[in-house]
C-alpha cells in the first residue's frame, strides 16, 4: 500500500495555490466584485483553497478574451491544433501523479482510481480528437458536369461549457478535446464544488494554448453560470449535470437560439440473467464485480448502475454472492492506493445520500448491507464517507426512480426477457444500462430493446474516447467521445458553384 502525502504537505507530489481567481486571456484576473469563496476537501472537510467568486462581469470579461483568440485559433491548420492537443496529453501524462492526487484531494474518490482510470482517460481523450482532426474531411457532390457542392467543416466560434463535480478533470478533458480540436475557443465554468484541480491543471498546460483559446471562469451555478448560457455571444453550450439545470440551460439557450448539447442524470438498470450463475466460472465473478460498480466513485457516476434486476430463478444465490461482493468494499484514506470507495464530494451530497437511505427505509424497503454514514477516524472524521449500500425493494419505490448519486443501489426480480426489459425501461432516464448473459441472443435483444444511449455487456463503466455516449429520454441530448463529436462543435459550410459559362 502506498500512501501519497496530502496536497501541500511534506513529501507531497503537489500542492495547489492558495487563491485561484479566473483564467481569462491567458492569465489570471481577480473576480471583478472582489469576492472569493472557500474551497474544502471532502476529505477531511478542511478549507484548502480560495477561489474566484464569477458573476456576469467576470464571464463578459472571458467571452471578450475567447472572442478575440477564436478568428485565429479557428483558422490554425488541423496539423498544428492536433499538434497542441498532443502537447497538452504529453504534458498532463508527464504529471499523471501529481494530478491523479490534486482529483483525489478535491473530489474525494480513491487515487487508485484517478491514477488507473480518470487522468489515463482524459489523456487519451485528448489525443482521440488530436487524430480524428487529422482524419476528418469534408465532401465533395458532382450536381451536374459543370456544377458542385462542396461542404467544409468550420468551428462555431466561442462555445460554453459548464461541467459538473464529480470528474473534474475528465470532464473538463471531454468538453474541451473536442471543442478545441473542431477550432472553437472556450469559456468553461467548472463545479462551484470542484474548480481547483482545474486550475491546478491549467497552471501545467496553459502555456502550450494560445491566450484566450481556453478561458475559465469560476463560480456557481446562479451567479455564473446562468449568465455564461444565457450569453448572446455563445455559439453553443455544453453541460453535464443535473436534469433539472439542463431544463434551464435549454430555456436559457432557447431565448438566443443556441444549440446544446447535456449530458443529464440517470437511474442506469444492470439487468443479471440466471444463465450468468450456471457455471461457476470468471465470468460469474466478473458479473459481480459488474453488480458492485453501483460504488465505483461513490457512486457519484451519471451511469451509476444504481438498479440492479436478477432474474427470478437465481436470485437469492446471485444477490447474497452481491452482498457479500459488495461487503468486500475497503472504505479508508482517498490517498492510500489500497482504497476503493473514498469520500462523497461534498457535504451537501453526503447529506442528500442519507436522506434518500432514510427514505428507502420509509417505503418499507429492506436495507441488505450499508445504510449509514462511514465513521473513519482521525484526520477523516470531518470527511463524508458513506458505506456501500443495497436495497431490496420495488421499482416504483422512488429509491428505484430518482436519482441518488451515491454508493446505493436498488435491487429487484424479474421473471423473464420481456419483464426484465419492461422494468428496465420504466424510468424517466435512459443514459447507461448492463446486460449480463451467456446467451447472445438475449444480449443482442436487451441491448435493442433497452432504452439507454449506452449498453454495457458482460463489463460496465467502461469510459473509451471512440464509443459515442449519450442519453435518451431524459438524460440528454447529444453524444460526447466518438468523432461524431467534432461535428457537435462545428458548423457545415455548403459552396455550391457553378462552372458553366451558360446564362442562368
Ligand atoms: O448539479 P448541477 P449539482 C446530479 C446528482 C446531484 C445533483 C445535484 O444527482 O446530486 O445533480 O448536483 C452549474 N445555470 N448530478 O447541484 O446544479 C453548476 O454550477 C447555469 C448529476 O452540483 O446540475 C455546475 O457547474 N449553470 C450529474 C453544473 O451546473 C448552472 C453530475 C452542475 O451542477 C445553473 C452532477 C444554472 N442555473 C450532478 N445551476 C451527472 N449526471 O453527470 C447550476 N449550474
Amino acid at each position: 500500500m502506498t500512501r501519497y502525502a496530502a496536497p501541500g504537505t511534506e513529501g507531497a507530489l503537489m500542492a495547489y495555490a492558495p487563491r485561484y481567481g479566473h483564467f481569462i486571456g491567458g492569465a489570471y484576473v481577480d473576480p471583478v466584485r472582489g469576492r472569493w469563496f472557500a474551497n474544502p476537501s471532502p476529505v477531511d472537510g478542511q478549507v484548502f483553497t480560495e477561489v474566484a467568486r464569477g458573476t456576469a462581469e467576470d464571464v463578459e470579461r472571458a467571452l471578450d478574451a475567447a472572442h478575440a483568440a477564436a478568428p485565429a485559433w479557428g483558422r490554425t491548420p488541423a496539423a498544428e491544433r492536433s499538434a497542441v492537443l498532443l502537447r497538452i496529453a504529453d504534458r498532463t501524462e508527464q504529471h499523471l501523479e501529481a494530478l491523479a492526487v490534486a482529483e483525489t484531494w478535491e473530489n474525494g474518490k480513491p487515487v487508485r482510481e484517478t491514477l488507473a482510470a480518470d487522468l489515463p482517460l482524459a489523456i487519451d481523450h485528448f489525443r482521440y480528437f488530436a487524430g480524428v482532426l487529422r482524419a476528418q474531411e469534408g465532401s465533395l457532390s458532382e450536381l451536374d458536369g459543370d456544377t458542385v457542392a462542396y461542404h467544409f467543416h468550420e468551428p462555431l466560434g466561442v462555445v460554453a461549457q459548464i461541467i459538473p463535480w464529480n470528474f473534474p478533470l475528465l470532464m473538463a478533458a471531454w468538453k474541451l478535446a473536442p471543442a478545441l480540436a473542431a477550432g472553437n475557443t472556450v469559456v468553461l465554468k467548472p463545479a462551484e464544488q470542484t474548480p481547483a484541480s482545474v486550475h491546478y491543471w491549467l497552471g501545467l498546460v496553459a502555456d502550450l494554448l494560445p491566450p484566450g483559446v481556453v478561458n475559465v471562469v469560476n463560480g456557481f451555478g446562479e451567479e455564473a453560470g446562468k449568465p455564461l448560457a444565457s450569453s448572446p455571444r455563445v455559439a453553443k453550450i455544453a453541460f453535464t449535470g443535473e436534469t433539472s439545470t439542463g431544463r434551464l440551460i435549454m430555456r436559457y439557450a432557447a431565448e438566443n437560439l443556441k444549440p446544446v448539447t447535456l449530458e443529464l442524470g440517470g437511474k442506469s438498470p444492470n439487468l443479471f440473467f440466471d444463465d450468468i450463475w450456471a457455471v461457476d466460472d470468471d465470468l460469474r465473478d466478473k458479473a459481480l464485480e459488474g453488480f458492485a460498480m453501483f460504488a465505483l466513485n461513490q457512486g457519484e457516476v451519471c451511469t451509476c448502475p444504481s438498479r440492479a434486476l436478477i432474474e427470478r430463478g437465481r436470485y437469492g444465490d446471485f444477490l447474497d454472492a452481491a452482498v457479500a461482493r459488495t461487503r468486500l468494499i475497503v472504505p479508508g484514506h482517498p490517498l492510500d492506493t489500497d482504497t476503493m470507495i473514498g469520500a462523497q464530494a461534498s457535504e451537501e451530497q453526503l447529506k442528500k445520500i442519507l436522506s434518500y437511505v432514510e427514505l428507502g427505509r420509509k417505503e418499507g424497503a429492506k436495507i441488505l448491507t450499508g445504510g449509514r454514514r462511514q465513521e473513519l477516524d482521525g484526520e477523516l472524521a470531518g470527511g463524508y464517507y458513506v458505506q456501500p449500500t443495497v436495497f431490496e425493494g420495488d421499482n416504483r419505490m422512488r429509491i428505484f426512480q430518482e436519482e441518488i448519486f451515491g454508493p446505493v443501489v436498488s435491487v429487484t426480480s424479474f421473471e423473464d426477457f420481456d419483464d426484465a426489459v419492461r422494468i428496465a425501461n420504466d424510468t424517466a432516464y435512459g443514459l447507461g444500462a448492463g446486460v449480463w448473459t451467456r446467451d447472445v441472443n438475449t444480449a443482442y435483444r436487451a441491448g435493442r430493446a433497452l432504452q439507454a444511449g449506452r449498453v454495457w455487456q458482460n463489463t460496465y463503466h467502461a469510459y473509451p474516447a471512440h464509443a459515442a455516449f449519450g442519453g435518451y429520454k431524459q438524460s440528454g441530448i447529444g453524444r460526447e467521445g466518438h468523432k461524431m463529436m467534432l461535428e457537435h462543435y462545428q458548423q457545415t459550410k455548403n459552396l455550391l458553384v457553378s462552372y458553366s459559362p451558360r446564362k442562368l
